[in-house]
């Protein structure tokens, strides 16, 4: 009879820039819907997967717990989740290395993600950029993780780690591992660059203007909306009508994620208006939704002990859960010294 596996849901950031909309509608959000559902719920702060494209320490530092803090002021509570940063729980990286050893060079080869950072730099990015995917599987199915929300973005990823668990449990003779099922649900799982409707938002990208970060104030998200690139036509009043505007429809995809509405909700209430029209109701709506959460993390950012204490505290929670799942996956490759 096939292993039954206890609800669980894992997911991560990367700490490699301030966290985005595209993160906050595509992931964050959801990661606080299914808090609520029936789901053990573990989040991490991956940053050793930042570190696979260089990152200033201090940065990093800094950024880690900003993320941290974007979590819980969007509504993660540090006692319902367990919330972690990856590097604190070494577990990650033993079981990534028994994952580097299942995954094939093949596999890996074909990740967009790795094609898209490397670009033409190939022989000169980090081996660990390449490897990125088997760790992603480790962080995952550390935990037996059932459940991983994540943006569109991500989709080929948790496809490598599904390959990943079901080899090993093959090649092993096992059940052991679980074949986890992304979550990729919403209006925004794919969150667009305000200056190239054809780019994902990116923390990343070189142009600040591409981007809606978390900490913007009000008039810098009015400025960014206000330049956000769109096209000479009037809205729609049904989604069909943006089939070919990939600008105006991830204006219109934000503002119904902000909302909390469907698209044809929006098109509904604003079929015919032109951007000059629109663009305002956004940025009234994206301030209205963010600032309080900017406002909570700034004031999270004053107390970065007691984001470590919630960290270290998460980093214990998590080991108790990994620890056995590790030994077990030791025991069976065979490595001695794995039942003592
Ligand atoms: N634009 C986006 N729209 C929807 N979801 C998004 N996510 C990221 N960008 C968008 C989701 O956020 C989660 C965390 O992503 P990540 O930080 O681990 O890595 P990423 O996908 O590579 O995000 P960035 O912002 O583009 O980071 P950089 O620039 O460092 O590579 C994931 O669930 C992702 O789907």
């Amino acid at each position: 009879m096939a292993t039954t596996f206890t609800p669980r849901v894992f997911s991560g950031i990367q700490p490699s820039g301030g966290l985005t909309l595209g993160n906050y509608l595509g992931a964050i959000k959801r990661f606080v819907d299914m808090q609520a559902d029936d789901f053990e719920t573990i989040y991490c702060m991956v940053d050793l997967h930042a570190i696979t494209v260089w990152q200033d320490p201090a940065d990093l530092q800094k950024n880690t717990r900003e993320l941290c803090a974007g979590f819980i002021a969007s509504g993660i509570d540090p006692e319902q989740s367990i919330l972690i940063n990856q590097s604190q729980v070494p577990e990650h990286t033993q079981l990534g290395w028994i994952f580097n050893t299942v995954a094939r060079m093949g596999w890996l080869n074909r990740m967009t993600q790795f094609k898209d950072k490397a670009g033409k730099n190939r022989e000169n990015v980090s081996v660990g950029l390449f490897a990125y995917p088997a760790l992603m599987a480790a962080d995952i199915l550390l935990y037996h993780a059932t459940h991983v929300p994540v943006g569109e973005d991500q989709k080929q990823h948790l496809e490598l780690t599904r390959d990943i668990a079901a080899k090993f449990n093959h090649d092993y003779g096992v059940d052991f591992f679980p074949l986890t099922e992304p979550v990729i649900e919403g209006t925004a799982t794919r969150v667009m660059s305000l200056r190239d409707g054809s780019k994902k938002m990116s923390k990343s990208d070189p142009s600040d203007m591409s981007r809606i970060n978390m900490t913007d104030d009000a008039d810098t998200i009015a400025q960014k909306i206000r330049k956000a690139r769109t096209d000479p036509e009037a809205l729609p009043s049904e989604a069909a009508g943006l089939a070919d505007r990939a600008e105006a429809r991830n204006l219109v995809n934000i503002y119904a994620a902000l909302d909390g509405k469907t698209v044809d909700q929006v098109l509904a209430e604003v079929g015919g208006k032109q951007f000059s029209e629109f663009k305002p109701m956004l940025s009234e709506l994206a301030v209205e939704k963010l600032s309080p959460i900017s406002g909570e993390m700034a004031r999270l950012m004053e107390h970065p002990d007691e984001i470590d204490k919630i960290l270290a505290r998460g980093s214990e929670r998590a080991r108790e859960i990994a620890a056995p799942i590790l030994k077990r996956t030791y025991e069976i490759v065979g490595m001695v010294g794995a039942s003592s």
